[in-house]
């Protein structure tokens, strides 16, 4: 299941190896990729080392909308033995297509993804990752199936029946976003059940941004080890980098599979390990529809290998180039906005952010839910106290009662900008 990689010499070399197959497969049988190189003036033959790929162009989200439905896949539609569909909020959806080998490959991904968080053969596992186009159930589905692991497969919703699943059946494992795992929360404790004393001792958490408190505050409630699990459809679904038991606060890239890079969000020039930027995924071994230098548009840092793997690590994503607010002139990503709320005594977890323009003024209220024993008046001006002085923001703070923020059963939707 781990690869088998020793050094990094040797995972490097296994890489140009793999990266000169992977452009070329894509140069060869996806007329994108052809014509895109074309334009730039390179070709497969150009790569001599790992760091000629910085030569390439990049690929985004856009190249699969304007491509849509097969115009990225380098392999006939009847080699495909499944595709998966984003939700497309805006326009079409992007389309990916697996072979049986991309999948097998997955499967293994997957497979170490729950190793390393601590999961083994034999374990039930929950899955309420949701089952359908979206990558997350059925992804995470065949993983733990290969692993060995039995699999609920619960997917989103139905929140009293999965609470009942999870006394009944006592699974170790929980795989779910990490605002639903809150869901799972409430409903047990509505349920009269004590989340620290269901059988679970591993979650398996991803999809969607995730603060240091949101983590604290799951693990706290339900007395398990809560671990971050990140991928995205364009480069395969979840499992591309997965948080280690042994090795906690960063994620383990994959790199066997995927090249990663972090490059300049503005301008697209190449940074080094160490500092923060946007990910850039090339596939290494994907046949339906391989990603050339795919802009994720998530932030993150890469960092040495830790505990005896080659490969290397990424922080925690701290957000989205295109998900950070600009308030009055101060840069500020939602997450860190739920840190506040998150370790503010007085409130639940859940919270919604909405910027409104008056005029020339950004405004932006935060209206947050009140917990066990909150005086609304105090934790109020706590918050806000400490949003002026964290960041500089001065912020209307809305208090709602216990329960009144919808809940979501995938990914949270908790950013409301107005003015875009
Ligand atoms: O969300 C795949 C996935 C399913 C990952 C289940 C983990 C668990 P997409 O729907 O294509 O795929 O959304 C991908 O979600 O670019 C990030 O912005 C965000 N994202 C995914 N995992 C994390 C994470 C799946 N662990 C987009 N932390 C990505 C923060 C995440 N953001």
């Amino acid at each position: 299941m781990l690869p088998a990689f020793s050094s990094r010499v040797e995972l490097e070399a296994e890489q140009l190896r793999r990266l000169k197959w992977s452009v070329a497969h894509a140069y060869k049988n996806a007329p994108y990729y052809r014509a895109k190189c074309d334009a730039a003036g390179v070709t497969p033959g150009d790569l001599t080392s790992l760091s000629d790929l910085a030569r390439f162009p990049f690929t985004r989200k856009s190249d699969f909308r304007e491509n849509y439905p097969f115009g990225m896949f380098a392999v006939p539609q009847e080699a495909c033995v499944r595709m998966h569909a984003s939700s497309g909020t805006s326009g079409k959806p992007t389309i990916v297509g697996y072979t049986q080998a991309d999948i097998d490959v997955w499967n293994t991904l997957i497979a170490r993804c729950i190793l390393v968080a601590g999961g083994r053969k034999g374990d039930v596992l929950h899955n309420a990752y949701g089952y359908g186009l979206f990558t997350g159930g059925l992804g995470l589905h065949g993983g733990a199936q290969a692993l060995g692991c039995t699999v609920v497969p619960a997917s989103g919703g139905q929140t009293e029946r999965q609470v009942q699943l999870i006394c009944d059946l006592k699974p170790r494992i929980i795989c779910c976003t990490p605002s639903y795992m809150l869901v799972l929360a409430e409903a047990l404790e509505r349920a009269g059940i004590d989340p620290r004393k269901t059988s679970l001792e591993v979650g398996i958490h991803g999809a969607e941004p995730w603060s240091e408190e949101m983590r604290r505050e799951i693990e706290k409630r339900f007395a398990i080890a809560a671990l971050d699990i990140y991928g995205l459809s364009e480069v395969m679904g979840p499992g591309v980098a997965q948080e280690r038991a042994d090795a906690r606060g960063a994620l383990t890239v994959w790199e066997d599979a995927f090249l990663p890079e972090i490059v300049d969000p503005d301008t697209g020039t190449p940074l080094p390990d160490g500092e923060a930027g946007e990910l850039v995924f090339t596939s290494l071994s994907k046949e339906a529809v391989p990603v050339i230098r795919y802009r994720t548009g998530d932030l993150s840092r890469l960092s040495a290998p830790v505990g005896g793997l080659p490969m290397r690590q990424m922080d925690r994503i701290a957000g989205r180039s295109d998900d950070m607010l600009i308030i009055r002139g101060v840069n500020i990503f939602p997450r860190q906005i739920e840190e506040l709320i998150v370790s503010e005594p007085g409130l639940s977890p859940h919270y919604r952010i909405d910027v409104t323009r008056e005029g020339v003024m950004d405004l932006l209220k935060v209206t947050c839910e009140a917990g066990v024993n909150c005086d609304a008046a105090v934790t109020r001006a706590a918050v806000a106290g400490r949003m002026k002085a964290r960041y500089g923001l001065t912020a209307e703070i809305v208090i709602a009662e216990a329960g009144s923020l919808p809940r979501s059963d995938g990914k949270a939707k908790r950013v409301f900008d107005h003015r875009r």
